[in-house]
């Protein structure tokens, strides 16, 4: 296995009393508030891969499907001897499609935060690209990258973004986020964005809200989350998932809402919880073809190319300067 011998940690990852203040501040605003990367502890990781299975949830197949339809497309308009970074975990079977096509790439570096899903990622792609070099960073891609010293010069940096998790940033952060990318791609390379499409309410509302309810339960897993790392007292039958298309602001919102009056201990806090009170957890955003090009746009970045399933519910979009 041809993969870089150590895991590059991040040294500056926040302390764990940091944690409790990000709840601690988002459970004291009106109205209360949590960020949507408390999901992704270990359980809350395979959860969102079950999430990915489910019937409803189109995201995941469509773009498949997309890179089934476009990769070897896609692998001509971003040339040979590409470095790809790989912007989370990702779903191997996207990563690899896209390996496949791409002709004597130099390097993938996949970048998360989380050991385990990282760990499993690199197998999987090693097992299938043994010659590959694989130079992992187990670091928040959202803090400036150092990237790694390639093992030969990448005619292009290429950032691979996939999933429409672009989407779980409100406009303001993922345009800060895209022209961060922008700086760490160089002056020849591209970014590789996933984005979902807006499309009608009922099948976006029915893809976060899956009969079996296994969206629900990576929702309130979160609640879990925080009381065994922060000692809370959250009663998981006191709260329940919501999710709902916004089709003005063009974005799932995801709350969890308390079912009853309750005060939960948070720290040396007492949180008061009023009956039917929502605390926002999530935005999923939707978006049309315009509306990513102005994304881009806002971050100093040209939409090249878009492609999309042919159920046209998914888009891949290809950023440069
Ligand atoms: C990771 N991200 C793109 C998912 C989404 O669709 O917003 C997270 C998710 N939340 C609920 N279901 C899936």
């Amino acid at each position: 296995m041809n993969v870089q011998a150590y895991v590059v940690r991040d040294e500056q990852r926040p302390p764990d009393n940091v944690l409790l203040q990000v709840v601690q501040r988002g459970l004291r605003a009106q109205p209360k508030h949590l960020p949507s990367w408390l999901f992704y502890d270990e359980r809350g990781s395979a959860l969102f891969e079950q999430i990915c299975e489910q019937p409803e949830y189109y995201l995941t197949r469509a773009e498949i499907a997309l890179l089934k339809e476009h990769a070897g497309d896609i692998a001509q308009v971003l040339g040979p001897d590409v470095r790809l970074v790989e912007y989370g975990s990702g779903h191997a079977i996207k990563t690899r499609l896209l390996l496949e096509h791409l002709a004597t790439p130099v390097a993938w570096v996949p970048v998360e935060l989380s050991i385990e899903p990282l760990r499993l990622g690199m197998e999987r792609m090693a097992a299938h690209f043994p010659h590959l070099p694989i130079q992992p960073l187990a670091v928040d891609f959202t803090r400036p990258l150092r990237l790694p010293v390639p093992p030969r010069a990448p005619r292009r940096t290429v950032l691979y973004f996939p999933g429409s998790t672009i989407g779980n940033f409100e406009d303001r952060e993922a345009a800060q986020l895209l022209r961060k990318m922008r700086s760490e791609m160089g002056d020849n390379g591209g970014i590789l964005v996933g984005a979902d499409l807006k499309k009608d309410r009922a099948t976006i509302e029915a893809a976060y809200n899956d009969a079996a309810g296994v969206t629900a339960e990576f929702t309130l897993n979160l609640l879990v989350r925080l009381n065994r790392e922060l000692g809370c007292n959250f009663e998981l039958g006191g709260f329940r998932h919501r999710a709902r298309y916004n089709a003005m602001a063009g974005r799932i919102e995801t709350h969890i809402l308390s079912q009853r009056e309750q005060y939960v201990r948070v720290g040396r806090l007492q949180i008061p919880f009023r009956k039917d009170e929502a605390m926002l957890v999530e935005y999923s955003c939707k978006y049309s073809v315009a509306d990513f090009a102005a994304l881009a746009a806002a971050a100093g970045l040209a939409v090249q190319r878009v492609w999309f399933d042919p159920e046209r519910m998914f888009s891949l979009h290809y950023l440069t300067r």
